[in-house]
């Protein structure tokens, strides 16, 4: 089924970096099979606005288990009353790994997001962190930076579909903004919660897009 988009809406590109991909510190299941799709979107200008995310975070992260004194990566802790999960040390701040990955041509990138900055509050959306010691969830001004360009609808696609890429859309749904997923644009850590995030999206009125039906309005 064809999705067409226009001028007011904007493809928002989730943490498409080395460390997501296999080979790197927290591979997606065939994460690097994103890359073409994404590059071709891009050289075609299929969107007036392009944002990326970029997960980065400083050594000693609180989500990484290696700060946790005898905690394994994909364990579970409780944080500021909230769950999480703690993962092996990635996209940690100048390393090739964390950069923005190699194989995009980037050129008609707006603007870029980084997220994870705080040691001690991860964050997964591009609009918002999580929980943090206040109970609070800050934002990051992704939201205002969409509105002040006229954006009233978003696309999100990238890494990971179980993770950063699900909470963005949440949040841009949340936030007020129209919000689809590219799902063939996406891969997760977890295959086996593809069937969960699949229901959860359409469920709460997110639409589930394959990039090769995009057409511009
Ligand atoms: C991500 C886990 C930790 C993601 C980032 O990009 O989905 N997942 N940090
Ligand atoms: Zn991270």
């Amino acid at each position: 089924m064809s999705h067409t988009i226009d001028d007011r809406a904007a493809l928002i590109l989730v943490d498409v970096q080395p460390d997501f991909m296999p080979g790197g510190a927290l591979a997606c299941h065939e994460g690097d099979a994103i890359v073409p799709g994404i590059d071709r979107l891009l050289r075609e200008r299929m969107f007036r606005h392009v944002v990326a995310t970029q997960d980065w975070h400083p050594h000693g992260h609180v989500s990484f288990a290696s700060t946790h004194h005898g905690a394994a990566p994909f364990e579970q802790i409780a944080l500021y009353g909230q769950p999480q999960t703690l993962w092996p040390d990635h996209c940690v701040q100048g390393t090739p790994g964390a950069g923005l990955h190699p194989g995009i041509d980037w050129s008609a990138l707006d603007a870029v997001i980084r997220k994870g900055s705080d040691p001690g509050v991860d964050s997964y959306s591009g609009f918002r962190e999580n929980h943090g010691p206040d109970g609070q969830r800050p934002r990051t001004g992704l939201a205002g930076w969409l509105r002040e360009r006229g954006v009233d609808e978003v696309v999100v696609c990238g890494l990971a579909r179980d993770v950063c890429v699900l909470w963005t859309a949440q949040d841009a749904l949340e936030l007020g903004f129209r919000t689809g997923l590219l799902w063939d644009l996406t891969r997760p850590v977890t295959p086996e919660t593809d069937a969960a995030t699949h229901a959860t999206l359409l469920a709460q009125g997110i639409t589930i897009v394959e990039a090769r039906d995009l057409r511009r309005g």
